[in-house]
């Protein structure tokens, strides 16, 4: 039995996520979470609310409530719609737990020590109107880069460079607009990554089975001269981790707090003790400690592209820096962008659909199928509701609910409502099962591999196989001539749907389950050989004709919610 660590890339907690960012990180790691346990691997599953920094703050006070009130209101909220998602965290933890506090303080202790940690004396910019420092995302102005007269102090949303509050061309205050800003003197922690550079490029070359996308990402960075600088680790904010140097003071560090992306990887670390402090598990180190039984481990991440370098380059950078028994992440699987309907999703413009709207309109399994088979792995991917309407109705109604619907009925008015007795298997039969075998250990190299659109379009093949071969068998018209024959395909056909429920469970766990609540089995075995497989619901067993299983989208629906999620402001 192998062992697998999963974590999905922590959402921000300012808001609703969109359709987007859950194909980036959630739902590819929580597909390949269900499938690796479906081997009947050990997994930890983990994710988490990324609560500091200048977003939460920010969304805090336009709602208009503390901050640590925000964020605990809104991590239910996030926590209720993965749920509705089935989003099969074994934990989902906070950044700002107590757990990741003292992780982060320890962590920078530990680099203090080993003296990767120096102090700078920089300019930062003070608004002598809000009495405070305005860092990253509190202040805004001209991107020097591209004219962009939006663009944040810590990175051009138009040119997507990355910049310092300093850089920006008639800087204004996000909190209060106002003008009279100056550079004032003061000093911050950095990490100095660029002293690690020989050990970070050793380990990343080491890793020659990532994805393209990732090691392009993580290589661009090494190589290019300013991805290695050394970067500040603390902020002038009041909401965050407390600098300290593990449980000691850090003097001159009193009002400051860790920068967001110092202490949002490490809650990777934190959320696992978050689930064995919450009683759900029994060993926490036994996932993160290679001293303390995590040498075999398999640990995998999730992500947007736009999080590469903080996974390949600084949290690797603070996990070797410490010195100690870590586990380092072993493949990092990450995502290009979902667009939506010619254009991008926008949170301030309403554009798009929203996670909590998407599952308001449909359940969760026809966006986790059409987002998984539509994943931006190579590229860029684009949600048109017109794809998403003729996808979906094909795959799932079309094919597999299809099939679930026609077999169980017909089996109910010739047999009744049980696995029908008799009947032998001829030459379609061995040949679907031959094919059926063949195509399952594609998927499973997919999978294994998180292909996440080649193991979407095997599974589909392995459900239009099962169509294909009732068409050509057409137990109706057997049924007149040979009805034993037509009670042989009927009970390989019940058991083909039990076969689906379980392999297709990692893709849309939902409908999965009502499936085989419906053909009254919790045997969900995976099939390693099909021929035997197919007579794990033997003769007699009941069942009952499951509710539709999948409905297809009007074209009524399809133009109602393309004018509904056009954006606002459009
Ligand atoms: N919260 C950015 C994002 O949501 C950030 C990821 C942190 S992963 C440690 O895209
Ligand atoms: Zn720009």
């Amino acid at each position: 039995m192998a062992r697998h660590l999963i974590t999905s890339a922590i959402p921000y907690i300012n808001g609703i996520k969109h359709l987007g960012n859950l194909v980036g990180s959630q739902l590819p790691a929580d597909l390949f979470a269900r499938y690796q346990r479906a081997r009947g691997n050990e997994v930890l599953f983990l994710c988490a609310t990324d609560e500091h920094g200048t977003p939460a703050e920010l969304a805090a006070s336009k709602a208009g409530q503390p901050v640590a009130e925000y964020c605990a209101q809104m991590h239910e909220v996030q926590s209720k719609i993965a749920e509705g998602f089935c989003l099969s965290f074994d934990h989902f933890g906070r950044s700002s737990s107590p757990q990741n506090h003292a992780l982060t303080q320890h962590f920078a202790g530990r680099l203090a020590d080993a003296g990767l940690i120096r102090e700078v004396s920089e300019k930062q910019m003070y608004s002598l109107a809000d009495g405070r420092y305005l860092p990253d995302r509190y202040i805004e102005g001209t991107c020097p880069n591209c004219g962009f007269e939006d663009a944040r102090g810590d990175q051009c949303d138009n040119c997507t460079k990355q910049l310092d509050p300093t850089d920006l061309i008639n800087p204004r205050s996000t909190i209060s607009g106002a003008t009279d800003l100056e550079k004032r003197e003061t000093r911050h922690l950095y990490l100095a990554q660029s002293q690690m550079r020989d050990q970070l490029q050793t380990w990343v070359d080491s890793k020659t089975d990532w994805p393209v996308l990732t090691t392009s990402i993580a290589k661009k960075w090494l190589n290019d001269g300013d991805g290695l600088q050394d970067r500040g680790i603390t902020r002038d904010l009041a909401w965050g981790i407390p600098v300290k140097k593990g449980q000691d003071p850090w003097t001159g560090m009193e009002d400051k707090v860790f920068y967001v992306w110092f202490d949002a990887p490490i809650e990777y670390i934190a959320s696992a003790q978050e689930w064995h402090d919450a009683g759900k598990g029994t060993d926490w180190e036994r996932w993160w400690r290679i001293d303390k039984g995590a040498e075999d481990v398999i640990y995998t991440q999730f992500m947007g592209k736009d999080n590469v370098p903080f996974h390949t380059l600084s949290f690797p950078a603070t996990i070797l820096g410490s010195g100690e028994p870590w586990k380092l992440v072993d493949y990092i699987k990450s995502f290009n962008y979902l667009n939506y309907d010619g254009g991008q999703f926008s949170t301030s413009r309403g554009r798009g659909v929203f996670m909590d709207q998407a599952l308001e309109i449909l359940p969760s399994d026809y966006w986790r199928w059409w987002l998984l088979r539509n994943a931006p792995e190579s590229s860029d991917a684009e949600f048109t509701w017109d794809l998403f309407q003729s996808n979906t109705n094909k795959d799932l109604a079309d094919v597999l609910g299809n099939f679930v619907s026609r077999v169980t009925k017909f089996c109910r008015s010739k047999f009744g409502e049980i696995v029908p007795e008799n009947g032998t298997w001829g030459y379609q039969e061995e040949a679907l099962i031959a094919e059926l075998n063949q195509r399952l250990r594609a998927y499973e190299s997919f999978m294994e591999a998180t292909e996440v659109r080649k193991a979407a379009s095997e599974l589909r093949s392995i459900w239009v196989a099962g169509n294909e071969y009732l068409q050509a068998a057409a137990p109706w018209s057997t049924f007149k001539q040979d009805p034993e024959k037509a009670a042989g395909q009927v009970r390989l056909a019940l058991n083909l749907i039990r076969l689906y429920a379980v392999v297709s469970s990692p893709f849309i766990p939902d409908a999965c389950a009502r499936i085989l609540a419906a053909m009254k089995t919790d045997d969900t075995s995976w099939p390693n050989d099909v021929k035997s497989d197919l007579k794990t619901l033997p003769p007699g067993h009941a069942f009952a004709v499951p509710e539709v299983t999948f409905r297809k989208i009007t074209d009524d629906e399809r133009e109602e919610w393309k004018t509904r999620f056009s954006g606002t402001h459009a």
